[in-house]
C-alpha cells in the first residue's frame, strides 16, 4: 500500500497562512481598515471578543517566522496579501510601505530557499469596497484586478506563480448568505452576485497576472460529498449540496458555465441574481489556471432537507475521530474528492495542490492528533498520486496558531504553539515530524 514515502519526486512541501490571521499590525505603515477590522468590532461576532489587531504580530516578526520555515526544509510558503496594505481604501495608486512589507518578505524566503505562493484575497476586502457594495456589487471584480497588476508589478519579478481568491464558496457562505463571518450580511440565495463577482475577479486578474507572464492558480474549499442513505431524496439533496459547495465555482472556472441550479429555483442556466453579462464566464474560463489549490477538511454528509428553504440538511458523520473544532477527520475523503474531480473535469482538470489541509488541537505542544490527522491524510493522498491523480505539492495549515475568525483564538491550528500574550512560539512534535518527513521524502528521491 502506498504512502507518504510514495509521493512523486519533485513533490513540492509546503505550509499555508493568511495575512489577518498573522499579521497584526492593522495600523501600521498606512493600512487600511478591511471587512475584518470592521466585523470583529462589532459585539458577539468573534468569540470572546479577539479581533487580528494584533494575531501572531508576523508583521514584524516575520524573519522570525522565515527561520522556522527554513528549519521545516519548505519548498514553498503560501500566505496572502493585505489588499488594504497595497490599497488603503481599494483603489487608487499603491501604497509603497504596504508593499514593502511584502517585498521584505519575499527577499527573506527566497533567501532561505522558499518559494513565495502569495494569495491575493484571503477574505480581508477593503471595507471602503464594502461600504460600495462589496462582492455584490461589480466593480468591485475591477478594483480586484488593479490591485492584482499593482502587487505584480512590484512583486513579479521573484514570485512566478499566485492564487487569486481563497475560498471563495466559504466566502460567499459565511460572508454574504450567512453572515457568520465578514462582512456579516445573511442574504441566503440572495448572496449570489458575490460569487459571480469574485469569479469576475478571479478573470479579469488572472489576465492581468498571464500579461506578466505569471503563473495563475486558485484555491477552494472542496469537500466529497456522501448522500446519508441511498434513498432518492438523500441522493437528490447531496446532488444540490455538492452543485453549491464543489461545482459553482470549479465549473465555471474549468468548462466557462455553471452548473445547473435548478435545486435551489435558480435555472439550469443561472445568471446568478442578474449578475452575470455576456462575455463574462469567457473572462472567468479563458485565462486558465496552470494550477487548481484544494483546501481538505473533510467530507460532507447530505440528507433531504428539513428546512424549506434549502435543497439540502447536513447530516452528522459518526464513528470517526474529530478534531478540536468537532470536525470529522477521514482522510480517505481526499482521495475520493480527487478521484471525482479527475472523473469530472477530465482533461481540463490542472495539476492539482493541496492548499491547505490540517486540524486544530487544544494547545499542547505534544500533539501526537495532529500527527496522526497529517499521516493519515499524507499516506491517503499518496494513494491518489500512485493512481495517477496530478497532485504537485501539500501545505499544511498552518505554521502558527492563528486567528481564526469567528473563532477567535480558540481553535490552535499551528506546527508552532503561539503564547498570544508573549508572542513566543515554540514548535511542537508535529514540527518535528513535518521538518523529517520532508527531509526522508527528499533524500528517498535523491538515492
Ligand atoms: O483558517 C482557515 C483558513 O483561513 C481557510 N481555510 C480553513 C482554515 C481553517 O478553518
Amino acid at each position: 500500500m502506498p504512502d507518504r514515502h510514495d509521493l512523486p519526486a519533485g513533490f513540492r512541501w509546503g505550509v499555508s497562512t493568511a495575512a489577518y490571521q498573522i499579521e497584526g499590525a492593522v495600523d501600521e505603515d498606512g493600512r487600511g481598515p478591511s471587512v475584518w477590522d470592521a466585523f470583529c468590532a462589532r459585539p458577539g461576532a468573534v468569540k470572546n471578543g479577539d479581533s487580528g489587531r494584533t494575531a501572531c504580530d508576523h508583521y514584524h516578526r516575520w524573519p522570525e517566522d522565515i527561520a522556522l520555515m527554513r528549519e521545516l526544509g519548505l519548498d514553498t510558503y503560501r500566505f496572502s496579501l493585505a489588499w488594504t496594505r497595497v490599497q488603503p481604501t481599494g483603489r487608487g495608486p499603491a501604497n509603497p510601505a504596504g508593499l514593502d512589507f511584502y517585498d521584505r518578505l519575499v527577499d527573506g524566503l527566497l533567501e532561505a530557499g522558499i518559494t513565495p505562493l502569495p494569495t491575493l484575497f484571503h477574505w480581508d476586502l477593503p471595507q471602503a469596497l464594502e461600504d460600495g457594495g462589496g462582492w455584490l456589487h461589480r466593480d468591485t471584480a475591477h478594483r480586484f484586478a488593479a490591485y492584482a497588476a499593482l502587487a505584480a508589478d512590484r512583486l513579479g519579478d521573484r514570485v512566478p506563480a499566485w492564487i487569486t481568491l481563497n475560498e471563495p464558496f466559504v466566502h460567499l457562505v459565511y460572508g454574504y448568505a450567512l453572515g457568520i463571518h465578514a462582512p456579516g450580511r445573511a442574504l441566503m440565495l440572495d448572496a449570489m452576485p458575490a460569487a459571480h463577482h469574485q469569479l469576475l475577479g478571479h478573470g479579469l486578474a488572472a489576465a492581468e497576472l498571464r500579461a506578466r507572464g505569471l503563473d495563475v492558480l486558485i484555491a477552494n474549499n472542496l469537500t466529497p460529498v456522501r448522500p446519508a442513505t441511498d434513498s432518492p431524496a438523500d441522493r437528490a439533496a447531496a446532488d444540490a449540496y455538492d452543485t453549491l459547495h464543489n461545482r459553482l465555482f470549479t465549473d465555471p472556472l474549468l468548462l466557462g458555465r455553471y452548473p445547473d441550479l435548478t435545486a435551489y429555483g435558480l435555472g439550469p442556466d443561472p445568471d446568478l441574481g442578474g449578475a452575470v453579462r455576456d462575455g463574462d464566464l469567457t473572462l472567468i474560463h479563458a485565462p486558465g489556471l496552470d494550477g487548481l489549490g484544494v483546501n481538505y477538511y473533510n467530507p460532507t454528509r447530505i440528507a433531504a432537507p428539513t428546512d424549506p428553504g434549502l435543497p439540502f440538511a447536513e447530516a452528522p458523520i459518526e464513528g470517526v475521530p474529530r478534531t478540536h473544532f468537532g470536525w470529522p477527520v477521514v482522510p480517505e475523503g481526499l482521495p475520493e474528492l480527487l478521484h471525482t474531480l479527475q472523473a469530472r473535469y477530465g482533461t481540463a482538470l490542472p495539476p492539482i495542490t493541496i492548499t491547505e489541509n490540517g486540524c486544530s488541537t487544544d494547545a499542547a505542544l505534544d500533539d501526537a492528533f495532529r500527527i496522526d490527522y497529517l499521516t493519515a491524510h499524507l499516506d491517503a493522498l499518496a494513494r491518489a498520486t500512485t493512481a495517477g491523480i496530478d497532485v504537485r505539492g501539500y501545505c499544511a495549515w498552518s505554521l502558527l496558531d492563528n486567528f481564526e475568525w469567528a473563532e477567535g483564538y480558540s481553535q490552535r491550528f499551528g506546527l508552532v504553539h503561539v503564547d498570544f500574550a508573549t508572542q513566543q512560539r515554540t514548535p511542537r512534535a508535529s514540527f518535528a515530524w513535518y521538518r523529517d518527513l520532508i527531509a526522508a521524502h527528499r533524500a528517498g528521491n535523491q538515492a
